[in-house]
């Protein structure tokens, strides 16, 4: 699945929501065009007692002429026909945040170490991806075992996104927050 059509790309194989459950640190990103999360980015996925997956998260942003703030972001996930694809919801705790639906794909994960997410807003009439955004998620702020960072890599390459992540920075800036 390395032609890069959004519907090839392949997800985590038996996918379990609960096991994925917990925080992540944000330790890499791809970003979508548009307004997004800078940096000090973390998640918190939870699984309702209806077994319906929620998740917080925030991160430091810049809006409206240099506003800086750590945004509190809340979101809410549909199931799909494949347990790794998810539609998730989202809104911020405060009005001028970003809110949206986007497609929240668990690429693969080992639930202990490492996440790879990847969304994609819009496809072209290739059935390419015109506007994606990834996270590399690490259960670890410190960043990945470098025994991850291989499996981490190939991933990137198969979401045609190799080169395009930047360090996501963890500085403790929405740690009080
Ligand atoms: C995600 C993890 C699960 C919960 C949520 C996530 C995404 C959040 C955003 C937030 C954007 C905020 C902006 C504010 C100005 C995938 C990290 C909600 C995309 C741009």
């Amino acid at each position: 699945a390395q032609d890069c059509v959004v519907d090839n790309i392949q997800v985590m194989k038996d996918f379990d929501r609960y096991r994925y459950a917990g925080t992540w640190y944000a330790v890499a990103k791809k970003d979508p065009s548009g307004l997004f999360l800078l940096d000090n980015i973390e998640a918190t996925f939870k699984i309702e007692d209806d077994g319906r997956m929620t998740a917080t998260a925030k991160g430091r942003v810049i809006i409206l002429n240099n506003w800086e703030l750590c945004a509190q972001m809340f979101g809410t996930f549909e199931d799909t026909e494949d347990p790794a694809k998810f539609k998730m919801k989202y809104w911020g705790a405060a009005a001028h945040l970003q809110n949206g639906y986007d497609d929240h794909w668990v690429i693969d994960t080992d639930y202990d170490n490492y996440a790879i997410h990847y969304s994609c807003r819009q496809t072209d009439v290739d059935g390419t991806c015109l506007d994606s955004y990834s996270f590399i998620f690490s259960r670890h702020p410190t960043g990945l075992r470098p025994e991850d960072q291989k499996i981490v890599t190939q991933k990137k390459q198969e979401l045609c996104l190799l080169g395009k992540y930047r360090r996501v920075a963890h500085t403790g800036y929405c740690d009080n927050s």
